[in-house]
């Protein structure tokens, strides 16, 4: 008999740890476990997804005729971590070899590797083939490039794949319709209704227990509606297709004021746990293409998000781990406000971005990049806290793709392995694309003074911090640019102010 490990993200039938199953003699153990529940305090929803989810597939392996050796967390036995429950099930079902595939954080692959020594039976590991890059593509790429952009990545990957190109030409003349893409919403236009999913009885089930145990994490696991199925999946992927695709493009930058999912494809958490292949999501978007009324930079925009993005930090992440999580780059130091969890600011639009993270363990990206991430950037708040927070907080959050988003993307902490300046904005651009500072006791046309939005100042003193450290870098150059054009009592203004806004969020 051998045993098939399969972890909380790895619910796909297409797994290669069951590809050569054998029915009739193995078994698959599937385990919830405290060390992972709690590693860092995880939204109620995001613990409600990921053991629902972990239910449901074990029934569907077990209506596929396997054998499901399943833990619970409230199993009496159960000794709470991958580790001892491994052994555990050793002991008990005596298999011959253990076969599982490799983790999708390096925490956990560095203990499936240290089975090989501490476990007495083989055990196989196996490459993850749910991903669109083949295994070693990404390393191979990266060997001898002085600097790693997703753009050029993304240009293999189109190649590789095919999608949208013509001969060896992208479709429509350019790689990127970018510039297209940055639209603000016009206030007229209504927003689509998306299709949310209700707690069945397994779902129920876990939201009782998620209750008892995890009372006091971030959220309400009574508010859950995420898909937990392969067949809900497929639906919120079939509504993103009928609802948000083709308007993705012109509103991927977009916010307003109550809408939480303005045009976004809400597939994050159903991607990264198994739900969804992302080959099936990027070529059921093309076959809506090819029916014709979703424009090229609706789709080009996004298949980047998936095809290149999404399989580029999961690249970065396995090419620069277990270092690049311990840069430091800008020495940022202070500790992430309580305000991150509570959403209680006077700055709305943080509110509003924490209201809906803490609402559905969701936060579109461009409130995650240009709203919680460009403070904590602008406030210098501590990397490590911060990745805790949006490890814990997201319902999509594995830290292949956090770590690399929020070390690299937003807070410049690799110093620029992942993006090559950091995105520090002001409040103008929440003006330009959101209509939060309507809603705020700040003005983002005010640079200094108490109704002046504390963005404005903190942006100037963060570039004045900076200066070594960014002022050589070209695309920076039109920040320093404008700073030498301010005379010295406007600096000092604006560092005073900044001072005593920062010391209102507690030591550093
Ligand atoms: P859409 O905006 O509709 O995009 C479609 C799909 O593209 C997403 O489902 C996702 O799979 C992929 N995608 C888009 N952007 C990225 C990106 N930058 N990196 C990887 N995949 C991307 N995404 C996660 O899946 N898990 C995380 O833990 C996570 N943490 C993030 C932390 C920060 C600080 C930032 C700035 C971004 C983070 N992202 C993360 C990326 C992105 O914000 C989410 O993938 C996206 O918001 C998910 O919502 P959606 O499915 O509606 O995506
Ligand atoms: C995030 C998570 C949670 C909350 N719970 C479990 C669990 O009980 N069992 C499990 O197998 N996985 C869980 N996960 C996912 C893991 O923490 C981890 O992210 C994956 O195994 C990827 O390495
Ligand atoms: Fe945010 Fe400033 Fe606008 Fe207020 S004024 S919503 S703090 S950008």
């Amino acid at each position: 008999m051998i045993l098939r490990l399969i972890l909380g993200d790895q619910l796909s039938f297409s797994l290669p740890t069951l590809n050569d199953i054998d029915p009739q003699h193995d078994r698959v153990l599937m385990l919830e476990v405290a060390e992972e529940t709690s590693y860092v305090p995880h939204h109620q929803q995001k613990i409600t997804l990921i053991l629902s989810a972990m239910r449901h597939f074990a029934e569907g392996l077990r209506a596929r005729g396997i054998t499901v050796d399943y833990v619970r967390l409230d199993d009496s036995e159960n000794t709470g971590s991958f580790d001892s429950e491994v052994m555990r099930a050793i002991k008990r079902l005596k298999p011959q070899a253990l076969i599982v595939t490799e983790a999708g954080e390096w925490r956990v692959q560095e203990k499936l590797k240290a089975w090989h020594q501490s476990l007495n039976i083989p055990v196989e590991i196996r490459d993850d083939t749910r991903f669109l890059t083949p295994p070693g593509f990404f390393s191979r790429w990266a060997v001898g490039k002085k600097q790693l952009r997703m753009e050029f990545f993304y240009r293999e990957m189109r190649r590789l794949t095919g999608w949208l190109m013509q001969g060896d030409q992208p479709l429509g003349g350019q790689w990127n319709y970018d510039a297209e893409n940055r639209k603000a919403l016009p206030k007229d236009l209504d927003l689509p209704q998306r299709r949310r999913f209700a707690p069945d009885a397994i779902t129920q089930e876990v939201i009782t227990l998620v209750k008892q145990r995890f009372a006091k994490n971030i959220g309400e696991a009574e508010q859950f509606t995420w898909p937990v199925t392969h067949s809900e999946a497929k639906a919120a992927l079939n509504d993103f297709l009928e609802q948000g695709l083709t308007q993705f493009g012109d509103y991927q930058d977009a916010m307003r004021h109550g809408e939480d999912f303005v045009f976004h494809a809400l597939l994050s958490p159903c991607l990264n746990i198994g739900l969804l292949d992302p080959r099936e999501v990027c070529e059921a978007a093309l076959e809506r293409y090819a029916q014709g009324g979703v424009p090229l930079a609706a789709i080009e925009g996004f298949i980047r998000q998936i095809l290149g993005w999404r399989e580029y930090v999961r690249g970065i992440y396995w090419h620069h781990m277990p270092d690049y999580a311990h840069s430091n780059f800008l020495d940022a130091q202070r500790p992430l406000p309580q305000w991150y969890w509570s959403g209680e600011t006077d700055m709305h639009c943080l509110a509003e971005a924490i209201r809906n993270t803490r609402e559905h363990a969701y936060a579109h990206h461009i409130q995650r990049l240009m709203v919680t991430g460009n403070f904590a950037l602008l406030a210098g708040l501590c990397p490590s806290e911060v990745e805790a927070w949006y490890l814990a907080v997201y319902a999509d959050a594995f830290e292949w793709v956090e770590l690399p988003n929020t070390h690299g993307m937003v807070l410049h902490a690799d110093g620029g392995i992942m993006a090559s300046k950091p995105y520090a904005a002001s409040g103008a651009y929440i003006d330009r694309m959101s209509d939060y500072c309507r809603h705020c006791r700040y003005s983002p046309k005010q640079k200094l003074g108490d109704q002046a939005c504390p963005l404005n100042y903190l942006y100037w003193d963060f570039i004045m911090r900076h200066e070594k450290r960014l002022a050589g870098n070209p695309r920076m150059a039109m920040p320093y640019r404008n700073l030498k054009r301010m005379d010295s009592a406007q600096k000092q203004a604006i560092q005073d102010q900044a001072a005593a806004f920062l010391a209102t969020l507690g030591p550093c």
